[in-house]
C-alpha cells in the first residue's frame, strides 16, 4: 500500500469551531492511525483478520468510551470529541471502528446506562483499557430491521436464568470476552443480559466469506441451554427502547466516521487527480474530474457541518434519534457515493490495495447496511416528519 499522505480537508474553517481538546484529540487519533493502522490495514482486510495488536492503542486514544466516566475508566470527553475520534478511525477503516463503536456504544454505554454499580465497576474499567473485548447481540437470523420480532428468550429457573436463541452478523463476536445480548423473557418483554465466553452452552462461530468489512471480525452467538446467573441481567431498562437507545449512540459515531471514509477517499483522489498525466495533463485539468472533486467536498462539508451541529444537540442532551437517523443515512449514503466516484478517478489503479478507495467502497457496503439500512432510516424520518408509522 501507498505510504498515508492523507491531509484532511476543511473546506468552511471548520476547525474554528472546535475547542483546543477537541483538535488535541483528533490530532493524536490521526497520528495514531497514521502510525499504527494505515500501514497494516490493507494486509489485515486482503487477510480477512482483524489486527488484535492495535487494541491496546485504541484504548489509549479514548476509543473505548470516550464519553464514559473517568471514574469507570473512559475518558470522559464530549460527544464531538467522541464523533472525531470516530471520524479518525474511520479514515483508517471501517472495521477498526466497528469494534470501538460496538465497545463504546453497544456494550459499555448499556452497561454505563442501564446497569447497577456492581455491572459497572466490574465490567467498565476493563472493557476502556481493551483487556476485555464486547460484542452487542440484537439481530436474528430471522429479524434484523425488524428486531422487535426476536426469538431469542430467557426463563427464570429460580437461582439463575436459562437462555436459548441464536443472534446472527455480530461484530467482533468470534474473540468477545462478554455479550450483550437481547432477549425476551416469559412475557415477551425484551431484556439486556451479560453474556461471558465460557459459559457452558454458549458460542461464536465466525462468518467467513465476507467482501466488506474484512478487517473486523463477524460471528453468530449461539445459546444452547445456557446458565445465566440472575446478576447478569441489566437492571435498569427494559423493552426494545433499551438496544434502541444505544443504537442512537452508535448511529451518532457512525456519522461521523463514514465522514473519515469520504474524506480518506477524497483526498487520495484529489493527490491522483493531480499527479495523473492523460492526454498530456493532468487529469485534474479535465472538467469532468473536476466535477466529481468539486461535488465531494460540497457533500463532505455539508456532513461536516451537519454532523457538527448533531453533536452540540448532543453535548445538550436535545439530539431525537430521528436527527440521528437522519445524519447517519446522509453521511453514508454521501460517504459510499464519494468512494465510487473517488475510485473511478484512479481508473484500473483504483481496484487495487494499493490506495485505501476500493476497501473504504467496500467497507461502505456494511455501513450502510448495519445500525439500520439506508431505507429504514428514511422511514424512520419520514414517521417523524409525518406523524404515519411506515413499519405498522
Ligand atoms: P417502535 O414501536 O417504533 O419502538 C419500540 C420502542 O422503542 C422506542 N424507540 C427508541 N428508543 C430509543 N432510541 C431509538 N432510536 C428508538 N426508536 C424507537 C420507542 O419509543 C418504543 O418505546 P416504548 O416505550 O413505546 O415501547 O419499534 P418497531 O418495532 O416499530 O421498530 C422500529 C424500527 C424499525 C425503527 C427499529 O426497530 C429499527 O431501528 N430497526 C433497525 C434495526 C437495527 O438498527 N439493528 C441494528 C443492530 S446492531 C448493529 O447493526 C451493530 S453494527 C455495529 C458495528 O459493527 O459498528
Ligand atoms: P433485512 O431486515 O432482511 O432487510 C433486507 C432489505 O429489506 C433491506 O434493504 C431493508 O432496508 C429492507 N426492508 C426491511 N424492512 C423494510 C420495510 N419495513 N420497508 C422497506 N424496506 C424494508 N447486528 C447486531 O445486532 N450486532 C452487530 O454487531 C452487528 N454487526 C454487523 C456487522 C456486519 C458486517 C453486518 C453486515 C451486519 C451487522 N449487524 C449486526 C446486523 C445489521 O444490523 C443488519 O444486517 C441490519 O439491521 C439489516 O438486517 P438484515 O440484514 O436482516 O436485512
Amino acid at each position: 500500500m501507498k505510504p498515508d499522505l492523507f491531509e484532511a480537508p476543511d473546506y468552511y474553517n471548520l476547525d474554528d469551531l472546535l475547542s483546543d481538546e477537541h483538535k488535541l484529540v483528533r490530532d493524536a487519533t490521526r497520528a495514531w492511525v497514521k502510525r499504527d493502522v494505515s500501514p497494516i490495514i490493507e494486509d489485515y482486510a486482503q487477510n480477512a483478520e482483524f489486527p488484535k495488536q492495535i487494541i491496546g492503542g485504541l484504548a489509549e486514544i479514548g476509543a473505548f468510551g470516550p464519553y464514559i466516566p473517568e471514574t469507570y475508566g473512559g475518558a470522559g470527553l464530549d460527544q464531538i470529541s467522541y464523533g472525531l475520534i470516530m471520524q479518525e478511525i474511520e479514515r483508517g477503516d471501517s472495521g477498526i471502528r466497528s469494534t470501538a463503536s460496538v465497545q463504546s456504544s453497544l456494550v459499555m454505554y448499556p452497561i454505563w446506562k442501564y446497569g447497577n454499580e456492581a455491572q459497572r465497576k466490574k465490567y467498565l474499567p476493563k472493557l476502556a483499557s481493551g483487556e476485555w473485548i464486547g460484542c452487542f447481540g440484537l439481530t436474528e437470523p430471522d429479524h434484523g430491521s425488524n428486531p422487535s420480532g426476536m426469538t431469542t428468550n430467557f426463563k427464570d429457573m429460580g437461582d439463575h436464568y436459562l437462555l436459548n436463541g441464536a443472534k446472527m452478523w455480530i461484530s467482533n463476536a468470534p474473540f468477545a470476552q462478554i455479550a450483550i445480548v437481547w432477549a425476551k423473557d416469559e412475557t415477551g418483554r425484551i431484556h439486556g443480559l451479560i453474556v461471558e465466553r465460557g459459559m457452558e452452552g454458549f458460542t461464536t462461530p465466525e462468518t467467513h466469506n465476507k467482501w466488506s468489512l474484512r478487517a473486523s471480525a463477524t460471528g453468530e452467538l449461539i445459546f444452547d441451554n445456557v446458565k445465566i446467573p440472575k446478576e447478569n441481567l441489566l437492571p435498569n431498562k427494559s423493552g426494545l427502547g433499551a438496544p434502541l437507545g444505544c443504537l442512537d449512540s452508535a448511529r451518532y459515531g457512525i456519522a461521523w466516521g463514514a465522514i473519515g471514509a469520504a474524506m480518506d477517499c477524497y483526498d487520495t483522489a484529489l493527490r491522483y487527480s493531480k499527479e495523473r498525466m492523460q492526454f498530456g495533463k493532468p487529469i485534474g485539468q479535465f472538467q469532468l474530474q473536476q466535477k466529481k472533486l468539486a461535488e465531494m467536498i460540497t457533500e463532505i462539508t455539508k456532513a461536516q457541518l451537519l454532523t457538527w451541529r448533531l453533536g452540540v444537540l448532543k453535548n445538550e442532551n436535545k439530539a431525537t434519534s430521528a436527527q440521528i437517523s437522519m445524519a447517519k443515512r446522509n453521511n453514508v449514503d454521501m460517504a459510499i457515493t464519494i468512494a465510487r466516484n473517488a475510485r473511478q478517478m484512479l481508473g484500473g489503479m483504483g481496484i487495487t490495495g494499493e490506495y485505501s478507495i476500493m476497501r473504504h467502497a467496500m467497507n461502505l457496503e456494511s455501513v450502510i447496511t448495519y445500525e439500520g439500512t439506508h431505507d429504514i432510516h428514511l422511514l424512520i424520518t419520514g414517521l417523524d416528519i409525518t406523524g404515519l408509522n411506515a413499519f405498522k
